[in-house]
């Protein structure tokens, strides 16, 4: 009898000293973009709706603007257990896969819907990936749709031959090549800063950006040819996932589903005030003209080719599930 009091209590005491482990987790999560940025809005809501949906069991700490980790090293630092969780975009890793471009194809989807409608039939294919490398998709959001901004007035794509344009992707760095410009990697982080010292001249990126990094300062000119919408993940180790009780984990699923639905919604509701604000600030925005237009939709043509071929069946059918 005593033997199985002693038994018991000593199980119990090891039950409570689990839970006592697992009474907090607490969460360092790198972004690459700044703190007024719609996406980090998103995220530190998302933050605080996991702390309240864990009754304070999961604490999130935010590191914006590549302060912890610079954008491009995120997702390894997720993957080595550096950072537990962190935001990232998917396209800047097409080197590792061509799956993970697919959202960077110019005029492959075009507006929100077509996006949303693109990463249904791809994120299987993405998920799978990561999840190989250790790694799950909590959400995704869309950033708005990129445009081209330009120090000097283009009206077609010849007009870019020989500038020196920023790449935020090995996409956008493809589309240098194609036009005959000189491809610079640059994280937003250092976009500001590039400009300042004429590093780069031209690039494509959203509204959002474009006012985080005060463009107008040197450029006047934006295209707004809207030619993509290329997504943030928001990624965490499994690792880390693992180690939270059910509830918690439960908890941050759900954060992370209404977040998802949030930061779609803030993306599009922004474009125009993003928009609006490079116009106050002296730039000149204009839709950009038919040649412009036909160039780029060429360059299009040309990348969905290259990707096909390189993803196979696979990318095949995620192409044919989004036109169906
Ligand atoms: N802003 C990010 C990625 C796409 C966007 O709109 C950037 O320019 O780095």
């Amino acid at each position: 009898m005593l033997k199985t009091l002693v038994a018991a209590g000593f199980a119990s005491a090891v039950l409570f000293c689990g839970s006592v482990v697992q009474a907090q987790q607490k969460w360092d999560m790198p972004t690459g973009y700044p703190g007024n940025n719609f996406h980090t809005e998103n995220i530190r809501q998302f933050v605080a709706d996991v702390d309240q949906a864990s009754g304070g069991k999961v604490k999130i700490t935010v590191h914006d603007g590549g302060s912890l980790f610079k954008a491009n090293e995120i997702k390894r630092a997720v993957q080595g257990g550096q950072a537990d969780i962190g935001e990232i975009i998917i396209s800047g890793f097409s080197n590792e896969d061509p799956m993970f471009g697919i959202d960077s194809i110019p005029f492959l989807a075009t507006g929100y819907p077509a996006a949303q409608k693109l990463w249904s039939a791809s994120k299987a294919a993405t998920e799978a990936r990561l999840a190989k490398q250790g790694i799950k998709v909590l959400y995704s959001v869309a950033w708005p749709p990129q445009g081209i901004f330009s120090a000097k007035p283009i009206s077609s794509a010849a007009d870019l031959k020989g500038v020196k344009w920023r790449a935020y992707n090995p996409n956008t760095s493809r589309i240098a090549q194609l036009v005959g410009a000189q491809p610079v990697t640059i994280q937003a982080a250092e976009l500001t800063q590039a400009l300042a010292t004429g590093a780069v001249t031209a690039f494509m990126t959203s509204g959002a950006t474009g006012y985080d990094s005060k463009v107008w300062e040197q450029v006047k000119y934006y295209y707004d040819v809207r030619a993509w919408l290329p997504k943030n993940l928001v990624i965490v180790s499994r690792k880390a996932f693992d180690a939270l009780d059910k509830p918690s984990q439960e908890a941050v699923l759900k954060a992370a589903a209404a977040a998802e639905e949030r930061g779609w919604k803030l993306s599009a509701e922004k474009n125009d005030w993003y928009k609006e604000q490079l116009i106050k600030n002296g730039m000149k925005v204009e839709s950009g003209s038919e040649q412009l237009l036909a160039d780029f939709k060429k360059i299009g043509l040309t990348m969905i080719g290259d990707w096909t071929t390189q993803t196979g069946a696979e990318g095949q059918a995620i192409v044919d599930a989004f036109r169906k």
